[in-house]
């Protein structure tokens, strides 16, 4: 089993997401995606997103490839996730080229192209 592991807020989920989403899981068989939480998006990531954590987590949890999610609550919580899931590759799009280089030492590290036309943004209007 090769496992794949991703991160994101996924707000208002659109095309993007999802190809960035096949796309992890096409780099290996068993792929988690660790949605970020409202708490770590508000606090964090100062991004208010218009669906909330639960709300994400069902749209996401709806994809058949999909075969673990977990709250990203940390920018830090990466490398011990990495350890506790024997993950083999972390992958995101590639807006965040060379950002995770240090998880290196734990994993591959896959960045994979982002899809330009569409973004949470546009279609929130904020
Ligand atoms: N994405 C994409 N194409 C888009 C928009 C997003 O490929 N048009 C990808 C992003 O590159 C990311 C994933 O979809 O890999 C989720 O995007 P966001 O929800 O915007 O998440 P982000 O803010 O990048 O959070 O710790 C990592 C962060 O949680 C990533």
């Amino acid at each position: 089993m090769i496992k794949v592991i991703t991160y994101g807020t996924f707000d208002t989920f659109h095309y993007g997401h999802f190809f960035l989403l096949e796309r992890a899981k096409a780099l290996g068989t068993h792929l988690t995606v660790c949605i970020s939480t409202d708490e770590f998006n508000k606090n964090q990531k100062r991004k208010i997103a218009k669906l909330n954590f639960s709300e994400r987590v069902r749209i996401i949890k709806s994809l058949n490839f999909v075969d673990h999610i977990y709250p990203e609550k940390s920018w830090d919580q990466k490398v011990l996730d990495i350890k506790n899931f024997e993950i083999n590759i972390f992958a995101i799009g590639d807006d965040w080229k060379g950002k995770f280089d240090f998880l290196k030492s734990y994993c591959d590290v896959i960045y994979l192209p982002r899809t330009n036309d569409v973004s949470s943004t546009l279609i929130r209007g904020y």
